[in-house]
């Protein structure tokens, strides 16, 4: 689901790595692409406009966030737009244990209605209610048939009736849940197309009798912006409450989970994902957003950076790296920024374009890095402003004040030593070359 878009977006996204800074040309750029990519997932044009609009009002006012690159910056306004274009505002089904919750599902043929009662039928008894289901569906040959099947796969019960009405089945329904002390009745309809009017007026009178608390409008993701046609057309009708969004697991573009809540003014409530029973989830704004744009965890990874790390520091840090002044004290901070982003593995997989690639028994050992600490917690504040100083006896009582064996903290030199002389040859000119031709390929 929605991987054509996030793939899209991802290579937006790392094209703007490259650059320093969030430009007037970068911007536009990057706004035409997100255009492109949201059409292609089939979201509705008019929405495509106005989201793109509100994204770039923000992100040429955007305040410059030194600990993002611009490609982060756009990934945290491209993703708060979408989840206010998703919002629930709150939406959430109430039913209670010692009351009648009545429900009922409504929408095109084959959209996914009956599986979707047994879905959330199985939901809610699993959180203490007591549901019944009832096939008022009159019109397929089976559909009574299917419903009675989910219900005995499901253990719970569902009302049916000869009669061709479905008021009177209904009423049937709505006795028997009251005598069984039921929590939740779930009503089941026909499919039915938004342009026959018989059967609209049916479901309309239904509605009248039923006074249901919920409606939820069952559309299947796989139609793309035609649900949300369709969407329209059912709302007008019937003041639908919520969405029920099916086939999700499908390759849906994932337009209609985009446009739905824009185009209606109700909100996603809950989406299918999958044939079977437990595949529904309620539906969450955030984190639809997050799954659209699909990076790793892109974003957990921003809102981590944005709390842990302090852009001024940073700075200095740079400074100091500039001028070969890293000493051991600045590194020790640095790892210390780093530890407080959470485990080393978890920091790693979320990174864009390398949290797919790991494989999944990847295994990083955090201890390495307390270990490091320890060493340079170890030493004395003159040792770690100037390492060269490190001689053989510093380095045995080093090992001895943090546990480590000497090879350790031998090793932890090298290595620092390594990274400084790396430092220098970037910031040399002719380092600059070298480096540049390493990349080129010509040595
Ligand atoms: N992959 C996938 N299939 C689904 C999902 N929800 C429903 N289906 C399948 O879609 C088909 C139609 O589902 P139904 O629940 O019978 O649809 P309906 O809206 O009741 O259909 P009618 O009663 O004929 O209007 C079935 O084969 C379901 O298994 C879903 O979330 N994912
Ligand atoms: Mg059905």
């Amino acid at each position: 689901m929605f991987s054509s878009l996030s793939e899209r977006l991802d290579s937006i996204f790392r094209n703007l790595k490259g650059s320093g800074y969030l430009t007037e040309q970068n911007i536009k750029d990057s706004m035409r692409e997100i255009r492109l990519a949201l059409l292609e997932a089939d979201v509705n044009f008019k929405i495509v406009k106005k989201f793109i609009a509100e994204v770039e009002k923000r992100a040429v006012g955007a305040e410059v966030m030194k600990s993002l690159t611009p490609g982060q910056q756009i990934v945290k306004i491209v993703h708060e737009q979408l989840i206010a274009l998703m919002d629930t505002e709150g939406f959430e089904m109430k039913v209670y244990n010692n009351k009648l919750t009545k429900i009922m599902m409504v929408g095109l043929q084959g959209s996914g209605k009956t599986t979707a009662c047994a879905k959330l039928a199985a939901m809610y008894r699993k959180k203490g209610i007591k549901p019944m289901m009832v096939a008022c569906d009159v019109y397929r040959p089976a559909a009574i048939e299917q419903l009675k099947i989910l219900g005995r796969q499901i253990d719970i019960p569902v009302v049916s009736d000869e009669s061709k009405d479905v008021v009177i089945i209904a009423d049937k329904a709505l006795k028997e849940a009251y005598s069984a002390f039921t929590n939740l009745l779930i009503i089941d309809t026909a499919g039915r197309l938004h342009i026959d009017a018989d059967m609209m007026n049916e479901v309309a009178r239904l509605k009248d009798h039923v006074k249901p608390d919920y409606i939820f409008f069952v559309a299947d993701a796989m139609t793309g912006q035609d649900a949300v046609t369709v969407a329209n057309e059912f709302y007008n009708k019937l003041e639908f409450d919520g969405v029920i969004l099916t086939k999700l697991d499908g390759d849906a573009r994932g337009g209609a989970a985009l446009s739905i809540k824009a185009v209606t003014g109700r909100p996603l409530a809950f989406v299918g994902t999958g044939e079977k029973i437990p595949d529904l989830e309620v539906f969450y704004a955030d984190r639809m957003a997050s799954r659209i744009l699909g990076m790793g965890d892109v974003l957990s990874l921003i809102e981590k950076a944005e709390e842990s790390l302090n852009a001024e520091e940073e700075e200095k840090l740079a400074r100091k790296m500039l001028k070969n002044q890293f000493n051991l004290n600045d590194f020790l901070k640095q790892l210390q920024s780093i530890k407080k982003m959470g485990p080393l593995e978890s920091i790693i997989k979320m990174i864009p374009g390398i949290g797919s690639k790991l494989p999944a028994d990847l295994k990083i050992d955090d201890n390495a890095l307390k270990h490091v600490e320890a060493i340079i917690q170890s030493m004395t504040h003159k040792e770690r402003e100037k390492p060269e100083i490190l001689n053989g006896s510093r380095r045995l009582r080093i090992s001895k004040g943090c546990g480590r064996p000497v090879m350790e903290v031998n090793r932890l030199m090298r290595q620092f030593e390594d990274m400084k002389k790396m430092m220098k040859k970037m910031n040399s000119p002719k380092g600059m070359k070298q480096l540049e031709s390493m990349m080129k390929g010509q040595h």
